[in-house]
């Protein structure tokens, strides 16, 4: 009687937590856990929050759009984990390197890529399954050495994004080789313009379509909302606003 009563609970608060989660809730993703990638430096306060932004509380959501190189998926919220110069942990490795993927929701998966610079050093392909939690897979470094930063990129099988977490590595202990300064190419959100002798505004888009070029700041009217490009693409189906946190905010 009493686990009727209370599995009867449980099922009257399962709509209320729908309702409250919303739309494409940030919270459900995954991320590089071992070696702690930045944003899991980030959670577990190896780097202080006030460098890191939204990754101290969401490690899992560096998401944006599918084919990028970055750490933070193009999400503004996530920028600091591009930045170079913050004091990322890094992890000594030989040529083989196991990591761990921690998953908060298990996206059904198209495969997972691995990169040093332009470089993929790994693939695992994702057969649109469901992955399990965690997740490892070994990856061979393809020669590499000295310090490089490994860009993990969680391709999902079923929406236009990817996730993304980058590792700071030591490779073979060398340290040898010093590599290039990465320009670092955060897309900062587009700041109100300061200057009032420049005031070009944005131009007024009309209604969001596919197939069509935007700027960043460029603001479009969609489902009855109104959104603001946050970074230059060419729109396509499946790239609504509402859809795509990374390329458009709403106003
Ligand atoms: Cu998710």
């Amino acid at each position: 009687m009493k686990l009727m009563r209370k599995a009867a609970l449980v099922m009257a608060a399962v709509p209320a937590i729908v309702l409250i989660t919303p739309v494409g809730s940030a919270s459900a993703h995954g991320y590089v856990s071992s070696p702690a990638s930045r944003s899991a430096q980030c959670a577990r306060g190896d780097v202080s929050v006030d460098l890191c932004g939204q990754a101290k509380y969401e490690p899992q959501s560096a998401e944006g759009p599918k084919g990028l190189k970055n750490c933070s998926g193009a999400n503004g919220p996530f920028a600091p984990l591009d930045n170079d110069s913050l004091p990322w942990k890094v992890t000594n490795t030989g040529q083989t390197l196991s990591l761990t993927w921690t998953f908060t929701a298990r996206h059904s998966t198209r495969d997972y890529e691995y990169f040093i610079g332009n470089t993929r050093v790994g693939y695992v392909a994702g057969n649109n399954q469901q992955p399990n939690n965690p997740t490892t897979h070994t990856i061979n470094l393809g020669g590499f050495s000295g310090r490089q930063k490994l860009y993990a990129i969680w391709n999902i099988a079923d929406t236009v994004n990817a996730f993304y977490s980058c590792i700071d590595l030591n490779i073979n202990g060398g340290g040898g080789t010093t590599p290039p300064p990465t320009t670092t190419t955060t897309t900062p959100p587009p700041t109100t313009t300061t200057s009032s002798s420049t005031t070009t505004p944005p131009p007024a888009g009309g209604t969001w379509a596919a197939n069509t070029s935007y700027a960043a700041g460029q603001t479009v009217t969609y489902g009855g909302s109104t959104y603001r490009c946050r970074q230059a693409h060419t729109s396509l189906n499946g790239w609504e606003p509402p859809n795509v946190a990374a390329l458009w905010e709403k106003v």
